[in-house]
């Protein structure tokens, strides 16, 4: 899969483009991630990017014509690659979006900045827009690394055998259970006995149940997306 990112402050993305699980996905080949300075795209002698908004109040826009120029060169001239708009006023960005997001062969990804950008190109190049949560970032490059993680770490090829993508949280909407390793004592907290004892049937159920503990007392919400199957219907009894 190719990531193209649109940003203003490309130099953001430099070390982390390159470090660990996204740099290994990349020697990988399973994916690729460029990212697209809009300051060479400015227009006039002074290559400005923005400008006051019609109507007046506080802030710069991106201008529309840079913007759009850096879109359709990220797009690599196939108006069909999607277009994602990082902007707090964006759907939501969870793990199902992310899912989606990872069966594209393709997608750019545009950070916005300042106080946003004109809506026309909104209209005519965003395919979507996505936030990563309630609150406000000053540019939207924090949230195009979220998305990019959060999708590339999906993709075949990115992660090495033994991080596994489907028994973690979210993918179920449970939280993960408790982990342990050596010593079997840290500072007078001992490791569940269960987990010392080498029974994979009993483990298995008491992290199952524990998964349901923990999604119950911090999450509780997730528990009304819940498709309960009998044997965590007998776990929960035994936790209420
Ligand atoms: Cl996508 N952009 C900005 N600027 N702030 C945010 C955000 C995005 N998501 C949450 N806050």
């Amino acid at each position: 899969m190719r990531f193209d990112v649109v940003s203003a402050a490309p130099e953001v993305f430099s070390g982390w483009r390159t470090t660990s699980m996204l740099g290994r996905g990349q020697s990988a080949e399973a994916i690729t991630i460029e990212v697209h300075d809009l300051r060479g795209y400015g227009i006039d002698r002074y290559g400005t990017i923005d400008d006051s908004p019609y109507g007046g109040g506080a802030g710069m826009l991106l201008k529309p014509e840079p913007l759009a120029a850096a879109i359709e060169t990220a797009q690599g001239g196939d108006p069909a690659v999607p277009v994602v708009l990082m902007t707090p006023q964006g759907e939501r960005f969870c793990q199902g979006i992310a899912r989606e997001l990872a069966d594209l062969p393709r997608l750019v990804l545009v950070c916005g900045r300042y106080e946003g950008i004109d809506e026309r190109v909104r209209e005519h190049l965003v395919t979507r827009e996505l936030s990563i949560g309630d609150y406000v970032l000053t540019g939207g490059e924090l949230a195009a690394m979220v998305v990019v993680e959060a999708v590339a770490r999906l993709v075949p090829g990115v992660l090495g055998d033994l991080e596994s993508v489907a028994d973690e949280s979210h993918s179920e909407p449970l939280l993960e259970y408790p982990h342990y390793t050596r010593p079997a004592e840290f500072r007078g907290e001992r490791v569940p006995e269960v987990l010392l004892a080498g029974h994979h049937e009993r483990v298995r159920l008491w992290r199952r149940q524990e998964q349901l503990r923990r999604t119950l007392e911090r999450r509780p919400d997730l528990a009304a997306h819940w498709r309960l199957s009998d044997e965590d219907r007998r776990l929960l009894a035994r936790i209420l």
